[in-house]
């Protein structure tokens, strides 16, 4: 069994326990029951509310949602808590394709990006494409959510996830905390 097929088969056995889970939540679905779902822990690690806990990945032909759990969410601006999932769509190409940034606090937005990379540098054009973000405070949640028209289409995807804040004296270092490792992406994970 190669590598690719052992991690194919834990996707298609973590997709297949989720659509059992998603038969007994009768109403209030937020998840279309064709969506392949993937979900992803980290660790306690950072002393900041913005703490990135979990990510669940929910890839369905027509969206994209990406929903992560925090330690502590809060609307003030002095949290400066705010996330940035990096999506790579391409196999061929090298690093993420799109980039979707968000403020965490009440008041900050969100965009999603074309990108070539993780840097800032490599950041460019909006994406013309319908995408949002819902921020859940006292789930400590936030969704973001990527129709697949705006990312041209994709049907796989892979994701990174970086998320930070600042302390109350305006400082920010040692609280930036990715998902698992710096720059590592999750699995593959095919439309559903
Ligand atoms: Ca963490
Ligand atoms: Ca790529």
């Amino acid at each position: 069994m190669t590598k690719n097929t052992r991690l194919a088969t834990a996707v298609t056995a973590v997709t297949a326990t989720a659509a059992t889970a998603a038969t007994l939540l009768v109403g209030g679905l937020a998840t279309p029951a064709d969506a392949a779902v993937v979900r992803v822990t980290d660790a306690d690690d950072s002393p900041h509310g913005s703490d990135l806990l979990a990510v669940r990945i929910a890839d369905g032909p027509r969206r994209l949602l990406v929903t992560t759990t925090h330690d502590n969410l809060r609307r003030s601006p002095s949290s400066g808590s705010a996330g940035t999932v990096f999506v790579d769509t391409d196999p061929s190409d090298p690093g993420p394709e799109f980039v979707f940034v968000g403020g965490y606090f009440e008041g900050t937005d969100y965009q999603l990006l074309h990108t070539d990379g993780f840097g800032y540098r490599t950041w460019g054009d909006p994406v013309d494409g319908p995408h949002s973000m819902r921020i859940d405070y006292r789930r400590d949640k936030v969704r973001m959510r990527m129709s697949k028209t705006a990312l041209d289409g994709a049907e796989e995807v892979r994701i990174a996830v970086r998320v930070s804040g600042t302390r109350r004296d305006g400082t920010s270092r040692g609280l930036t905390d990715w998902l698992d490792a710096p720059r590592r992406f999750t699995p593959w994970v095919a439309e559903g």
